[in-house]
C-alpha cells in the first residue's frame, strides 16, 4: 500500500468567487487524514504551499485574470507532486481551484517520464475544462488544464508541459456543460468524452472499467482530477458553479471504489471545494468518504476481488 502525502494548494485564482483557498482546511477538519490511516496507510501532511515572488507575465487575451498567480501556482504544484512520487508515495492535492491541475498533472507528467512510464487523466468533473488562454471567455484559468496537459497551444506564458498526454489516454467523466469554442476542440482531438447522456445510458461502470483497461493494458500511471461538481449539486453545495445532473452519492461512491479495486491510481486532485458555500460541512465530509471509498474503506469486505 502507497504511502500518501497530502499537499495543501490554497489556490482561488483560477476562477473569481473567494473561498476555495479554505479548501484545505475544510479537508482537514473533515478528517482526511484520520479516514486515510484508518484503512491502514502510511501518511504525511507536507502543509500548504505558499506561492513565491511572482513573475511579470502577459496575456493576448484580455479576459485571462491571474495570470502570473495561477504560473507561479502551477510551478510549485509541479515540483511538489513530483517530489511526492518520486519518494514513492501517492500524492493528494487538496484544492483549491482546478486551476491547480496546470502543475499538479504536470508534476506527475515528468516524473512518468523520467521513470519512462506512460501517464493517463481521469477527469471527474461536470465540466471539460478544454479551453487555453486565448479561447476562454470568462478569463477563469481553472477552465484550461485540460488543453494543457493535452499540449494544446496558447500556454505561452507557461512552461511547456512535460510530455502532453495523447488524447486516447485521457478520459472526461461526469461532462455537462462545456463551452462552444471547447466544444469545437474537442471534436478535434480524440479524448473519450463520458457525458451524463454516456453515462446515463451505459451506466457509470462500463466505461470506467474500460478506460482501467486501457491504463492497466500499459502499465501506465493514473491521475485522478475529482471536481466537487461531478456530483450532483444537491449532495455537494459547497462549489462556485453548480451544474444540475451530476453523480449521485452511490454512483460517485462506485466509481471510488472501482478505482481502488483497480491499484492504478498514483495521484489525486481534490478540487473547487469552496467551504464558503458549504452546509454545516457536508461537501467537505463527503469528499473525504470518496477518498476514504477511493483508498479502500468498504461496506463489507469480500475475499475476492469485486462481487463476482
Ligand atoms: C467555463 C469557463 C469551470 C469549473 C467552471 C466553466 C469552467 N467553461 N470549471 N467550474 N470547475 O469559464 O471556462
Ligand atoms: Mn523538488
Ligand atoms: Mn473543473
Ligand atoms: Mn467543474
Amino acid at each position: 500500500m502507497p504511502n500518501v502525502v497530502l499537499i495543501g494548494a490554497p489556490i482561488d485564482s483560477g476562477q473569481r468567487r473567494p473561498g476555495c483557498l479554505m479548501g484545505p482546511a475544510a479537508l482537514r477538519v473533515a478528517g482526511i487524514a484520520q479516514a486515510i490511516r484508518d484503512l491502514g496507510h502510511g501518511l504525511e501532511d507536507w502543509g500548504d504551499l505558499a506561492l513565491g515572488d511572482l513573475a511579470a507575465v502577459a496575456c493576448e487575451n484580455p479576459a485571462v485574470h491571474s495570470l502570473a498567480e495561477t504560473l507561479g501556482w502551477t510551478e510549485a504544484l509541479a515540483d511538489k507532486t513530483d517530489d511526492a512520487l518520486s519518494a514513492g508515495s501517492l500524492p493528494i492535492i487538496l484544492g483549491g481551484d482546478h486551476s491547480l491541475a496546470l502543475g499538479s498533472v504536470a508534476g506527475a507528467a515528468a516524473h512518468a517520464a523520467r521513470q519512462g512510464r506512460t501517464l493517463f487523466l481521469l477527469w471527474l468533473d461536470a465540466h471539460s475544462d478544454f479551453h487555453t488562454p486565448m479561447t476562454t471567455t470568462s478569463g477563469n484559468l481553472h477552465g484550461t488544464p485540460v488543453a494543457y496537459i493535452a499540449g494544446r497551444s496558447g500556454f505561452d506564458a507557461f512552461p511547456p508541459f512535460p510530455a502532453p498526454i495523447p488524447a486516447e489516454r485521457i478520459c472526461l467523466y461526469g461532462i455537462r456543460s462545456v463551452d462552444p469554442a471547447e466544444h469545437a476542440a474537442l471534436l478535434r482531438h480524440d479524448i473519450a468524452i463520458n457525458d451524463m447522456r454516456v453515462l446515463d445510458e451505459r451506466g457509470i461502470v462500463a466505461p470506467l472499467r474500460e478506460f482501467l483497461e486501457t491504463v492497466r493494458a500499459a502499465g501506465g500511471m493514473l491521475h485522478v482530477s475529482l471536481d466537487v461538481d461531478f456530483l450532483d449539486p444537491s449532495i455537494a453545495p459547497a462549489v462556485g458553479t453548480t451544474v444540475p445532473g451530476g453523480t449521485t452519492f452511490r454512483e460517485a461512491h462506485l466509481v471510488m471504489e472501482l478505482l481502488h479495486e483497480s491499484g492504478l491510481v498514483t495521484s489525486l486532485d481534490l478540487v473547487e471545494l469552496n467551504p464558503f458555500l458549504d452546509e454545516r460541512g457536508r461537501t467537505a465530509r463527503l469528499m473525504v468518504d470518496l477518498v476514504a471509498s477511493l483508498m479502500g474503506r468498504k461496506v463489507f469486505d469480500r475475499p475476492t476481488r469485486g462481487y463476482a
